[in-house]
């Protein structure tokens, strides 16, 4: 499969410094910063620093050391401060996903409980 990737992607601004954000943790792979709009009280993002649009292009492009070193930051949010009792991961691809910004990321969701998603 092709995977575009638009460099004008508001998370890659992000990631060039161009726009602010509210960084949790950041890594030699990854950036994790709080979602603009909440949907928990806990609302992290975590992005891979290379240019991947959605998870299928990330782990099937991205070198092992990204693909560790992005996860391996996934599991550090995973363990900070709000997670204790537990959370949720969300990646949204392309249309059906409803992926708003086509810069791959992870969505770290906890603080309450989160309800139900799969009927
Ligand atoms: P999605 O998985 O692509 O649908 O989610 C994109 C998220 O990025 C969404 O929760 C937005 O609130 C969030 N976001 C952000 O944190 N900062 C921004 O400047 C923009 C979107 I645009």
């Amino acid at each position: 499969m092709q995977h575009d990737y638009d460099p004008e992607n508001i998370f890659a601004k992000i990631l060039r410094g161009e726009i602010p954000n509210n960084t949790v943790l950041e890594t030699e792979h990854a950036l994790a910063f709080r979602d603009i709009r909440p949907q928990a009280p806990v609302h992290i993002l975590v992005i891979p620093k290379g240019p991947y649009a959605t998870l299928d292009h990330f782990c099937t492009a991205a070198s092992d050391a990204e693909i560790a070193g992005f996860w391996r930051a996934v599991g550090q949010v995973c363990e900070g401060a709000g997670v204790e009792q537990g959370f949720r991961l969300i990646a949204n691809a392309r249309e059906h996903g409803l992926q708003e910004v086509p810069h791959f990321h992870v969505h770290v969701l906890a603080g309450r409980s989160l309800g139900p998603i799969l009927s």
